[in-house]
């Protein structure tokens, strides 16, 4: 049985990334596989309760105000909207709503209000709810708990020594101090990054051993691929060869081995081959709904078609009960 640690070194994580591709992709699903649910895959559905706007430069991002993306921004949307749209995804067969916000930090306003509003309504669907609103206190925290949040996406995107390269209007310590608020809170952390930014191997390894390490594993652990969007300074960066996705989600597997780890962004460039390879190296979740927040995902049909043919079928919601997280750890925090 793998057994969960925290004390990975970054040179026990690079070996794992480099071994050979074959050899590494048979452990990773060798420890997927003792997990008797490997075959199914949760699915989440994203939608975008405020587009565009946003003051911070993340450099990859559609949704930064200083980027000319042609992203349009648009108002916070109707609860009324959010739960249509909740309804739909989980006739779909989506066990999670995640809403994301262009924010650079959540603030104490009827905006937020709205949103603890939107939080109810979707958890009364029997759905988790997640929320991705940008940096939080604990307050802040505590008010979407109270609300009935299950998950937080809060993404470390890159290692720390890379951060500044990628933003810096924020710090990976701001980023790392709304994580522990998060846990605090004892509301389940979704915390993962992007490949294909122009990292190098030891940055990936970097991040990964950063979220390996924490007290509590990311419950879930999102790897994107970057979709570079005309207009940001990474529009030129190339496509994320398949198996550097391959190697990081088998990575992560083995370091991570209860968590869920999500074939994110850049599903809608793979063919089902390439992603087959991903699930075999154990993503067990996807986003699925033909939209990311701003740009394409596969066609849900599609996706259906996939599942169908690789023999996979959809996670039920609240699989590990409504508050997974072990009070212990919390105290060790
Ligand atoms: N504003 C909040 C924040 O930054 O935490 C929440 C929304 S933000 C869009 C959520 C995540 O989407 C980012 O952390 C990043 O990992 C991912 N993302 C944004 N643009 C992307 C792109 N072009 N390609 C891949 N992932 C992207
Ligand atoms: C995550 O790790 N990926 C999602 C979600 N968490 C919020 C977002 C991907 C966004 C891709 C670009 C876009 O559609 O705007
Ligand atoms: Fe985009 Fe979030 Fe960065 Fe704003 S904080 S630019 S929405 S990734």
């Amino acid at each position: 049985m793998a057994i969960v640690r925290h004390n990975w070194t970054r040179q026990e994580i690079l070996d794992i990334y480099q071994k050979p591709l074959l050899d590494l992709v048979f452990e990773a699903a060798s420890i997927h596989r003792e997990n008797k649910d490997y075959g199914e895959v949760q699915i989440s559905s994203l939608i975008s309760i405020k587009t565009g706007g946003c003051k911070e430069d993340c450099a990859y991002c559609p949704q930064a105000a200083r980027y000319n993306t042609g992203v349009e921004v648009q108002a916070m949307m109707q609860v009324d909207a959010v739960i249509a749209a909740a309804k739909t995804a989980k006739a779909g067969g989506a066990s999670r709503l995640c809403m994301g916000a262009a924010w650079r930090e959540v603030r104490n306003n009827r905006d937020f209000d709205r949103v603890i509003d939107m939080v109810k309504a979707v958890n009364d669907l029997e759905m988790e709810v997640c929320c991705t609103l940008g940096m939080l206190n604990e307050h802040q925290a505590q008010r979407l708990a109270d609300a009935g949040l299950y998950a937080y996406n809060h993404n470390l995107d890159t290692s720390e020594e890379d951060y500044k390269r990628i933003i810096s209007t924020r710090t990976y310590d701001d980023r790392l101090d709304t994580i522990k608020n998060v846990r605090k809170a004892k509301i389940t952390v979704c915390s993962g990054g992007i490949i294909g930014l122009g990292e190098t191997v030891d940055d990936r390894v970097s991040m990964i051993c950063t979220l390996a390490n924490m007290h509590v594993h990311p419950e879930s652990v999102p790897i994107n691929a970057l979709v570079p969007i005309p207009g940001t300074p990474l529009e030129k960066q190339p496509r994320v060869p398949i198996w550097d996705m391959v190697r990081m989600i088998a990575t992560t597997r083995i370091v991570m081995p209860k968590s869920v780890v999500r074939l994110s962004a850049g599903r809608n460039e793979m063919s089902t081959v390439e992603q087959a390879f991903c699930f075999m190296a154990g993503a067990n979740s996807i986003f699925a709904g033909d939209k990311l927040l701003t740009t394409p995902n596969p066609h849900f049909l599609d996706d259906m078609a996939m599942f169908e043919t690789l023999g996979l079928t959809p996670r039920e919601a609240f699989k590990n009960g409504r508050r997974p997280v072990e009070e212990e750890e919390h105290a060790a925090y």
